[in-house]
């Protein structure tokens, strides 16, 4: 049975908003200077991406950013979270900028102050320019300095309207699935060179961090981590165990670095020749520099992980198995909102963010439009019900969340999936870019616009 979420236990000034990242919807891949990503590559990978599919068009949002802040808007929401795709404003990855494609961010900021919608910008959500992976990409250090100096541009060109900025979105799926399991861009399978990758993202951070700080002072800085709770299939030690490395893997590999405490020593001596630590990649003060104080932790939740041992399986050798009582999303991933509230609370007990915030939330189900016009999307619904009333709890127990963004906006290119999987609340029509509003959008925004009312702050 779902629970439903009480408004009233999310304080009045809290960042309700909906999230998308520039390849899965802006399109317009080779127009108006746009320099290629390795996602344009990747796409074009034959056996990458389901049905051959790309972001050339997407949702052709390029083309359509007016009617598109309007619909941001007509959800009721005060923030949106968008990346800016780092070849349309430095083709190349650094040096020679692309005017065009600053202006197009800029009438973006401009057009979400006009209609009191928050920006929050993403700075990397993995349309990483295909110069640099040329140059070796997120295994060599030198992409890090290059992820600075982009930093440092747009906090230049749009701090002066933007004061929410993420660095990186969700390293783990970088550094992973684009280097050791090759699912992603830019598709390579080798464990070693994703834990450089990881390493690099992560220092990117950091460097963006103080980049930006130093350019935008008051700006509110964060990152933004794809976090499941890692709970063992059964009592036995050996999938308690690896309980521990899935966790390792996924979880602490970037809190406790980013949270002052070096990389976790278990999953080090587990990783042997494999660490960054043996490869020599981390270097005297990448550290202290990863570890700079942010504002906000950016947390990306949909699942948790019910594990068990995997010793044949790839690295850390734990298998995600499912539970014949739980529900199950069209990606299989587990509907598991209690999760939530575990998740943020023991961020809260343990690493002490400034405040969490989650930048992704969301489920995806094959939705279709009815005759009526309408897409009764009740599971996704009932989704967002249940996870907004499992993060009630978590700030009711201690967990101090400052705000949620909906994923996503509208249905987009879910990468390795291409337009398969549907995760919009607002339903796209991939042949007409007609836009229709699902049930679980009207309800999200009836809620947002209940929530944001004047209201005693229960925290
Ligand atoms: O679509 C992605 C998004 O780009 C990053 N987080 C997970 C989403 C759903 O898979």
């Amino acid at each position: 049975m779902t629970e439903f979420p009480d408004p009233a236990r999310f304080p009045a000034r809290f960042a309700w908003g909906v999230a998308t990242s520039s390849y899965q919807i802006e399109g317009a891949a080779a127009e108006d200077g746009r320099g290629p990503s390795i996602w344009d590559t990747f796409c074009r990978t034959p056996g990458k991406v389901l049905k051959a599919e790309h972001g050339d068009v997407a949702c052709d949002h390029y083309h359509r950013l007016e009617s598109d802040l309007d619909l941001i808007a007509s959800l009721g929401v005060n923030a949106y979270r968008f990346s800016v795709a780092w070849p349309r404003v430095l083709p190349a990855g650094r040096g020679k900028i692309n005017p065009a494609g600053l202006d197009f961010y800029s009438r973006m900021v401009d057009g979400l102050l006009a209609r009191n919608v928050t920006p929050w910008l993403t700075l990397y959500h993995w349309d990483l320019p295909q110069a640099l992976q040329d140059t070796g990409g997120w295994p060599v250090r030198d992409t890090a300095s290059a992820f600075a100096d982009y930093s440092a541009l747009i906090a230049r060109t749009l701090g002066d309207r933007v004061g929410n900025f993420i660095t990186v979105n969700e390293p783990w799926v970088a550094a992973y699935l684009g280097h050791g399991a090759g699912v992603h861009a830019p598709g390579t399978r080798d464990l070693a060179a994703s834990y450089r990758a990881a390493h690099h993202l992560l220092l990117a951070h950091g460097l963006a961090v103080q980049a930006i700080r130093s350019v935008v002072p008051q700006a509110q800085v964060g990152i933004t981590l794809n976090l499941a709770q890692s709970v063992p299939a059964t009592d036995e030690p050996a999938d308690v165990a690896a309980a521990r490395r899935q966790d390792g893997f996924l979880n602490r590999w970037y809190l406790d670095p980013l949270y002052g405490r070096g990389y976790p020593q278990d999953l080090v001596g587990l990783l042997g020749l494999n660490s960054p630590q043996a490869q020599g990649t981390v270097q005297p003060g990448d550290l202290e520099t990863i570890a700079a104080a942010t504002d906000f932790l950016g947390v990306n939740m949909y699942s948790r992980d019910v594990v068990q041992d995997a010793p044949d399986a790839p690295w850390p050798h734990a298998r995600t198995v499912k539970q014949p009582e739980s529900e199950y999303t069209g990606f299989g991933w587990e509907v598991a909102p209690q999760s939530l509230t575990a998740l943020t609370l023991r961020l809260q007990r343990e690493y002490h963010p400034a405040a969490i915030v989650i930048t992704e939330n969301g489920a995806t189900y094959p939705d279709r439009v009815t005759p009526d016009g309408t897409v009764h999307d009740e599971a996704r619904t009932r989704y967002f019900q249940s996870h907004l009333a499992a993060l009630g709890e978590a700030a009711l127990g201690g967990a101090k969340v400052t705000g949620y963004f909906a994923w996503s906006l509208m249905d987009n290119f879910e990468w390795a999936e291409g337009y398969d999987k549907r995760f919009g609340l607002v339903h796209v029509d991939f042949g007409t870019q007609v836009r229709t509003l699902k049930q679980s959008g009207q309800w999200y925004r009836d809620f947002v616009v209940q929530a944001r009312q004047p209201k005693g702050s229960f925290l």
